[in-house]
């Protein structure tokens, strides 16, 4: 699909917890309520837009909350009833295309590009939408975003909020997001806000100017963003959890070489698959299966969520060391990648390495052009160059 030419929606409710509260009971409406529904952590979950007037917001503690709004009215949650509400949210969604990502019970992006409607007025459509949810729910009001990629009408949707409705044309992404405050943009957190500031800058729209290279590989993609440039599609909820790539041997196997050599090839199928759906993993699972059905996984966790071959490749290589020390014949192995996202992590200045992400990105385009086997990291010259898991493995005597 051509990235510049598509719709996509952001919907997201608004104060969602605490508009539930004040629905279900008309005694709270137009009053400050605040939940907070993790009490043991003692933070606030939400707050009504009346409680953010007096400056309480999502994730500050109890304590500081009771102090700037003695007057508020406090609430554990009632987390039953907004799974219910959530529900009923998503079925209007859903009249609307099957092609929505759900970011959490309130938040969804919509991809509308094949939708008529959508194209001819983005604006009355989102109006129905409004008012659709309003109906169904029973006084549920949503802020939307409309734009033609993902970071675009997540800025949208906030832009107005509450009750919002806003419609970025065409041409004008890089113009509508400029003047706005670093903070607006997906991803950038109270760390990468302070770091940005420390280079004198404010705006989105000075995010946008910086030479490349300036603040790194995340920076870069940063930098797109700030643009208006986003190339992630919407992911179907409920589409992949994991992406794994496994092989069954034929015979039982021991030798260490041969095994690194498949193991590594299957990880850098499972990473390529990650580029391709442009989505990012946060853990790599190995999968082993001793002679005798006896099977295993062991994982190891990134700090931030990644697609590059090189931190993949150490990470299982690490787990398989451990796997292959055990010195017993193995039947099957296997490599995911799970912890799945799409969302590009604040990491600002990350030590990954450009020249590394241009690598996978021409080992991939190899593939595609000549075939999974033709290319792959790091293979020994004595490895199988055609496909090796329909080569007879030597029996575990032979070797
Ligand atoms: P949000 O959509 O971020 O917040 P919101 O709906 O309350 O307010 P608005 O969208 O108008 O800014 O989150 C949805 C729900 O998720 C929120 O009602 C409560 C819950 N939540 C937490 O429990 N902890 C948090 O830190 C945040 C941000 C949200
Ligand atoms: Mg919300």
């Amino acid at each position: 699909m051509e990235t510049l030419n598509r719709c996509i929606m952001h919907v997201d409710l608004d104060a969602f917890y605490a508009s539930v509260e004040q629905l279900l009971n008309s005694a709270l409406k137009g009053k400050p309520v605040i939940i907070s529904s993790d009490s043991r952590r003692g933070v606030v979950s939400t707050a009504s837009y009346e409680a953010r007037q007096y400056g309480v917001h999502s994730a500050m503690t109890l304590a500081q909350a009771k102090q700037l709004c003695p007057e508020g009215i406090y609430l554990p949650g009632d987390f039953k009833s907004y799974k219910a509400y959530s529900k009923l949210f998503f079925e209007v969604l859903q009249r609307h295309t099957p092609t929505i990502e759900s970011l959490s019970l309130d938040e969804a992006f919509l991809d509308l590009s094949g939708n008529h409607q959508a194209r001819k007025d983005p604006v009355g459509l989102a109006q129905e939408i409004k008012e659709q949810i309003l109906e169904h729910t029973n006084g549920l009001i949503a802020s939307i975003g409309i734009g033609n990629c993902k970071v675009v009408a997540k800025v949208a949707s906030d832009y107005e909020k509450p009750n919002g409705l806003t419609y970025v044309k065409p041409g004008t992404e890089a113009a509508f997001l400029a003047p706005l405050p670093i903070r607006a943009l997906p991803g950038i957190g109270p760390a990468t806000e302070t770091k940005l500031q420390a280079f004198g800058i404010k705006t989105v729209g000075e995010i946008a100017s910086l030479p490349p290279n300036l603040l790194g590989n995340r920076g870069n993609e940063l930098i797109l963003l700030s643009r208006g440039i986003d190339s992630r599609e919407v992911i179907v909820s409920g589409a992949p959890k994991s992406i794994s790539r496994e092989t069954t041997f034929e015979y039982d196997v021991i030798d260490p070489q041969y095994l690194k050599t498949i193991a590594r090839r299957l990880t850098q199928e499972v990473t390529q698959s990650l580029r391709e759906e442009k989505i990012y993993s946060k853990t790599v699972v190995l999968k082993f299966r001793f002679a005798g059905f006896e099977t295993h996984t062991s994982q190891s966790t990134f700090l931030n969520p990644t697609d590059s071959d090189i931190e993949f490749l150490g990470a299982m290589e690490v787990l398989l060391k451990n796997v292959i020390a055990k010195q017993r014949p193995l039947r099957l192995i296997g490599v995911g990648a799970t912890n799945l996202t799409d969302i590009i992590q604040e990491e600002l200045f990350a030590t990954s390495d450009p020249k590394q992400k241009v690598l996978d990105q021409k080992l991939d385009s190899i593939r595609k052009r000549f075939g999974q086997e033709a290319i792959s990291r790091g293979m020994p010259s004595h490895a199988p160059q055609n496909d090796f898991r329909k080569l007879d493995i030597p029996k575990i005597g032979e070797l």
